[in-house]
């Protein structure tokens, strides 16, 4: 496991972080903040307030075969449950290092643009 968190680097290309992703702004995504994210989005993106999210509401987030891979129970929807499963591994791919956090240069990986195409 990670023995040591660096929580005090503050990288000087802080910048290139989406100010919406990293509220605490210490430039990096932790998974808290990519979580939290999902879950504000999720809340708007689903109008009629059903609980879930069909392709449609995503708007492009998702492509068919992610949508498919992200509902195992088959109901063509996403619940919230769902859709942050999908975020964490998109969230552990982009994180090279593993060291909990993305920086910016992780971000701007193309696993990095995945999980911001889906948080955006
Ligand atoms: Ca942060
Ligand atoms: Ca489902
Ligand atoms: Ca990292």
């Amino acid at each position: 496991m990670f023995a040591v968190a660096f929580a005090f680097v503050l990288p000087a290309h802080a910048a290139k972080i989406p100010a919406a992703l990293d509220p605490d702004h210490d430039g990096t995504i932790d998974l808290a903040e990519a979580k939290a994210a999902a879950g504000a989005l999720f809340d708007k993106l689903d109008k009629d307030h059903e609980g879930t999210l069909d392709i449609k509401e995503l708007q492009g987030r998702l492509s068919r075969a992610d949508f498919a891979g992200a509902d195992p129970d088959k109901d063509k929807t996403l619940t919230k449950d769902e859709l942050l499963v999908v975020v964490e591994q998109r969230f552990n791919a982009a994180n090279t290092d593993a060291d909990a956090t993305l920086d910016a240069k992780e971000l701007n990986s193309p696993a990095g643009k995945a999980l911001k195409k889906l948080l955006k």
